[in-house]
């Protein structure tokens, strides 16, 4: 097993859901934590949380993902001693609407296209040149069933997590021969504000998603996140489909 304890772990959205939870189990294990979201408040109060529950050391990046020169700028300043990142997760993503795809909505559309897969891409493209130069890094991409299986209305979104299945693909293939490893964890249904963002902020509706049934809550990715994070230097988790027990395929939930 790898020890991350002072490792550099970036996180993108790490304000809520999975992100926050990944923040939550990497501090637990030792490690320093880039935290970057748009919502500066939340990375605030999670930073002192950890700082206080594990003198967790974090350093703040508030950022749209979306935007490319807002990302290399972010990342053009680290300080110094926040530079060699060890680990980037990249999680910020977003799903929005469920419509058939001739009634779709094109600002709902372009919002997932520029977080799910541009921004992951940006910070692929501004971080993995310093893990190849170094000779050592990983990336953890954070897929999702939709990946795998679409299923009606998801058209869009499911299309992004593709994207994101091929990307993290062609990635693995252009770092063979290097030591850094390209992981992706893709997991079915897990209780966050996903679905709340999805149905702009409709809780009732985004509630239902969740009711009757027993969800992943965010911790249960993160602790595959880190124990991909964790496996020795020669052992790469590719990919990781994480399901709650309750579920069987992307619309194959069981509602008691
Ligand atoms: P949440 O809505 O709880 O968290 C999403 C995170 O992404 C937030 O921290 C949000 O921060 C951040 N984010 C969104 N847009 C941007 C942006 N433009 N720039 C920077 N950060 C951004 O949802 P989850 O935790 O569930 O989602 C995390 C990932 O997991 C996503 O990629 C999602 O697709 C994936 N996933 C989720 C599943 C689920 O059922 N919940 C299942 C499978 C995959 P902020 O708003 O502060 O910028
Ligand atoms: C999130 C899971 O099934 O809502 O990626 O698309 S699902």
């Amino acid at each position: 097993m790898q020890n991350v304890r002072n490792h550099i772990i970036l996180i993108s959205g790490a304000s809520s859901g999975i992100g926050a939870a990944c923040a939550q189990v990497f501090a637990e294990a030792g490690a320093r934590l880039i935290l970057a979201a748009r919502r500066r408040d939340r990375l605030e109060s999670l930073a002192a949380q950890l700082q206080d529950s594990h003198s967790t050391r974090c350093h703040l990046i508030p950022l749209d993902v979306r935007d490319r020169a807002q990302v290399a700028q972010a990342l053009s300043q680290l300080p110094a001693d926040w530079q060699a990142i060890d680990v980037l997760v990249n999680n910020a993503g977003l799903s929005r609407g469920l419509d058939k795809l001739h009634e779709g909505n094109l600002q709902d559309w372009e919002e997932m296209i520029d977080t799910n897969i541009k921004g992951l891409l940006y910070l692929t493209r501004a971080l993995v040149p310093g893990m190849v130069e170094r000779q050592r890094g990983h990336v953890i991409n954070i897929g999702s069933i939709a990946g795998h299986q679409t299923y009606p209305r998801g058209n869009v979104y499911c299309a992004t997590k593709a994207a994101v299945r091929a990307i993290s693909e062609g990635l693995k293939q252009d770092l063979l021969g290097t030591p850094i490893r390209v992981s992706t964890v893709d997991p079915g249904l897990v209780e966050t504000e996903f679905s709340e963002v999805r149905f702009h902020g409709d809780r009732d509706r985004a509630q239902r998603v969740y009711s009757d049934t027993v969800p992943l809550q965010g911790r249960d990715v993160a602790e595959v996140v880190l124990f991909c994070a964790t496996r020795p230097a020669h052992v790469n988790l590719s990919e990781m489909l994480v399901l709650p027990t309750a579920q069987a395929g992307a619309t194959l939930v069981h509602r008691a």
